[in-house]
């Protein structure tokens, strides 16, 4: 607890949002300058409270090896928060939550752009697809159903 605490407070400095309490968790964003709909999905976590920090690159691909994203499971953006990771279009809700329950594991993806999730919203429609738990081995299994 004191180290994950302390980290925070070294990768975020002192952030503004309310919702974690102390030292609330800052997301490091890595993105393609052209990526359109990384840019709504930004703009979705910071209307839900997060501090972000969005890094343009041409080579996005390093960061998913560097953290670990599983192969055949990749998104567009890459992004980084209290250690773990997380990939693609993953609603602010189950990041939260995985904040929150801390599991052992690399983090979050919705592998490909489901329509409908945060970012790739067309009209109401919601292409059915889950947000996957990484393990520290890089298997996977369904966090959350959308
Ligand atoms: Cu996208």
């Amino acid at each position: 607890m004191k180290t994950s605490i302390l980290k925070i407070l070294l990768v975020g400095g002192i952030a503004t949002a309310a919702w974690a309490g102390p030292g609330a968790p800052v997301v490091d964003v890595y993105k393609s300058p052209s990526c359109g709909c990384c840019n709504k999905w930004v703009d979705h976590l910071k209307a839900n409270g997060f501090t972000v920090r969005a890094h343009d690159t041409n080579d996005v691909a390093q960061h998913k090896q560097r953290l670990g994203v599983p192969p055949g499971k990749t998104s567009c953006h890459t992004a980084e928060v209290n250690g773990y990771l997380v990939e693609g279009h993953v609603p602010a809700r189950e990041i939260k939550r995985l904040l929150q329950e801390k599991p052992k594991a690399r983090g979050l993806v919705v592998p490909d752009m489901p329509m409908g999730s945060p970012g790739m919203e067309v009209g109401h429609y919601m292409q059915p697809h889950d947000v996957l738990l990484v393990r520290q081995d890089g298997s996977t299994q369904t966090y959350a159903r959308y």
